[in-house]
């Protein structure tokens, strides 16, 4: 299998022949999986140092936790807790994308060295997103959403999820290219948990061909998500807890590599290293 990735990562990145690994640094009190863990910025940067370490190709640093029901964070907050963390792991020579769905955020983490936009909002939640990813030619992940963390699941209906969801994203790519945003440097992710019940995300990995037929790099964010954590469930009282689904993540991210998916975005980076080798090398004979 050829490796396309979009064009404005480095070189470092683009030689590269297989399934790539983004660690996740989430500098919030309260995300799902792993809030509170990385709060301070040197606990961050120490955070995503270790995950480089591990074999992350990117690290992925985010301010504002899209937990379901989740608060927003207000904007000069998200820019506190972000940038520093971002400057400082760019200083050390890590490839940055930057987790946010707020266009003055993202163009201050791209000033600081971001080389991705990361927007789990494909760009709807802003209306000056799409501009700033035109203007700072960096790669920008368009993610399949439907609407903020306090109303998402109440947004979970669909007639064919794998459909409904495609054409959604072919829609922002419309919109992102209209803007001015190159397609070589668009990346689509179908969302796994925003607006999905449970039940949804399955289809959507099933069929995970269907979307890397759609002609753009695919990432795929499965890492400790409460469908895996259902899956896992002895009992319909019993929630394994998210450090609990690492090996689940990591059973995704052989099967999504095996598929050409072009990054997993992950919170336990060895595991997914390993998986995806696997899945590389069963694509690839
Ligand atoms: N999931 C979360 C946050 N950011 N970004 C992309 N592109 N795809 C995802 O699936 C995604 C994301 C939520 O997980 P977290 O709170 O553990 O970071």
């Amino acid at each position: 299998m050829t490796r396309k990735h979009p064009s404005a990562l480095p070189q470092s990145i683009t030689e590269l022949q297989r399934t790539l690994v983004m660690g996740v640094v989430n500098v919030t009190p309260d995300s799902f999986s792993d809030g509170g863990l990385w709060f301070t910025a040197r606990e961050a940067v120490n955070h995503g140092l270790e995950l480089i370490a591990q074999g992350a190709d990117i690290v992925d640093v985010g301010g504002e936790s899209t937990r379901p029901g989740a608060a927003r964070v207000p904007e000069d907050e998200e820019i506190a807790r972000v940038i520093p963390v971002v400057s400082e792991l760019v200083a050390a020579g890590a490839v940055v994308s930057v987790d946010t769905t707020r266009a003055r955020v993202a163009y201050q983490a791209v000033e600081a060295g971001a080389q991705i936009i990361n927007d789990v909002s494909g760009g709807l939640a802003d209306d000056d997103m799409s501009r700033v990813a035109a203007e700072t030619g960096v790669v920008f992940i368009a993610m399949h959403w439907r609407g903020h963390a306090d109303v998402m699941d109440s947004l979970e209906v669909y007639n064919d999820i794998v459909g409904d969801v495609s054409m959604e994203l072919l829609a922002r790519t419309e919109h992102l290219m209209d803007c001015g945003v190159r397609r070589e440097n668009i990346v689509l992710d179908p969302g796994l948990g925003f607006s999905k019940s449970g039940e949804n995300n399955w289809p959507l990995l099933r069929h995970v061909d269907q979307l890397t037929e759609l002609g753009y790099p695919l990432l795929i964010g499965a890492s400790r998500k409460r469908f895996l954590g259902r899956l896992l469930s002895p009992g319909p009282e019993i929630t394994v807890p998210p450090e609990g689904r690492d090996d689940a993540t990591a059973a995704v991210t052989a099967l999504v590599a095996a598929h050409g998916a072009w990054c997993v975005r992950v919170h336990d980076v060895p595991r997914s290293v390993a998986a995806a080798r696997v899945g590389d090398a069963w694509a690839s004979c």
